[in-house]
């Protein structure tokens, strides 16, 4: 009998003593819920774990269980190692070194027992963190971890990967794939790892049911996208075991911060109507964020509030900049609209229902572009519109 990619990955992670956990930069809800989750139970199981987040993380998630224990970035241990190649020379190398104390400098010397070294006979490099699992959760693809990605280049192929995963898009990219599309959140799918995990000893408390309810609530807009039987049958249980739902919709939809309401204020200030092409898009740009007085983790969400705000629209586009890049964030309003194929016209990816992409450049620069690209792509035959001018270049 085949093994399933969950049972494979249940096995590496019983296995494994060192684990790293990551998640696509500028975590969400359901990204920080599944990778805090999963901290919490496998230091249950006595295992050591890092967590690593990076990019913006929004401040309303600091009530999840283990939050402070996560690190934004991934440090190499502290040796320098040198490789030498002693196929010439043989392996009973000397090692020794020489002090130079006025030029502040130290020189190693390798002594082979025979034969000659030469420079091209050594290499020199930073070690990389010693990890024997990495778990990558709510990732589609290796693009999607961010920075560290390529700062670490070589771990993601020495070190045997888990992808767990609900993206349509996801490439599986990892050496275990574990990717259910049928599941609402990556937390709804680790509901069952968890339970796995712990045939021995049930794992799942009130801590990590908190994080893994909050990824549920987070994936489904609180259950109002589709949410399937199984997702709230998972949510039943997950507040069974204790998950503080209150506190969850508390935080993350009836606590506002003074800058992210002025943000808002800005957003909807802006939003503009396509009657023709049937949405409505609006623009925070980098100066409405400095003007505001708000971190970037403010604008997160907000691409949910402007979806909310208008029945006669297939779907919403809000669009923010900083450092040199235009994020879309696209929400659906109408259900049949797949706003993912929207995403894709510019590179980007994500769910029928939410989808992002992200463009070189200003809001200033782009934006016409950006709608235009949208415009045509809503009138696929290329008929043009009466009195409209339309580009097909996505810039
Ligand atoms: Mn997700």
């Amino acid at each position: 009998m085949e093994t399933t990619p969950k049972a494979q990955a249940v096995e590496l992670i019983k296995q494994a003593k060192t684990v790293l956990i990551l998640t696509h930069r500028d975590p969400d809800g359901d990204a920080l819920g599944s990778a805090l989750a999963l901290h919490l139970a496998l230091l249950k199981l006595g295992k050591t774990v890092d967590t690593v987040f990076q990019g913006t993380i929004g401040d309303v998630f600091s009530y999840l269980p283990g939050y402070d224990q996560a690190k934004t970035e991934l440090v190499g241990s502290n040796d320098l190692v040198l490789t030498v190649d002693t196929r010439q020379t043989g392996e009973e190398l000397q090692l020794g070194y020489k002090k130079l104390p006025d030029e502040h400098r130290i020189k190693i010397i390798v002594t082979p027992p025979r034969g000659s070294l030469k420079p091209e006979d050594v290499t020199i490099e930073s070690s990389l963190p010693k990890y024997d699992l990495i778990v990558m959760l709510d990732c589609s693809n290796l693009d999607r971890i961010g920075p560290l990605k390529d700062q670490f280049a070589d771990l993601f192929y020495e070190v045997p990967t888990i992808s767990i995963d609900h993206h349509a898009d996801n490439n599986h990219f990892a050496k275990v794939n574990w990717v259910d599309l049928t599941a609402t959140s990556t937390c709804e799918i680790l509901v069952s790892l968890v339970e796995s995990l712990g045939r021995d000893e049930p794992l799942l408390d009130a801590d990590i049911a908190t994080c893994l309810l909050t990824g549920l609530i987070t994936d489904t807009g609180s259950f109002q996208h589709r949410p399937t039987p199984k997702s709230l049958t998972v949510a039943a249980q997950l507040v069974a075991a204790g998950a503080r739902q209150q506190e969850i919709i508390e935080r993350i939809y009836r606590s506002i911060t003074l800058p992210r309401m002025r943000l808002w204020g800005r957003m909807l200030a802006k939003v503009q109507q396509d009657q023709k092409h049937k949405f409505i898009w609006s623009t925070i740009t980098e100066t409405d964020m400095a003007e505001t007085g708000g971190g970037a983790g403010e604008s997160s969400g907000l691409a949910n509030e402007l979806a909310k705000s208008v029945g006669d629209a297939d779907f919403a586009l809000l669009l923010t900049d900083r450092d040199g890049e235009v994020r879309g964030n696209l929400r659906s309003i109408n259900p049949t609209c797949n706003v993912s194929e929207i995403a894709g016209l510019f590179g980007g990816g994500g769910h029928a229902a939410a989808s992002g992409f992200r463009v070189k450049g200003t809001i200033q620069e782009k934006e016409e572009t950006i709608l235009n690209t949208i415009r045509h792509w809503r009138v696929p035959n290329g008929e043009k519109l009466p009195g409209e001018q339309r580009t097909s270049s996505t810039g």
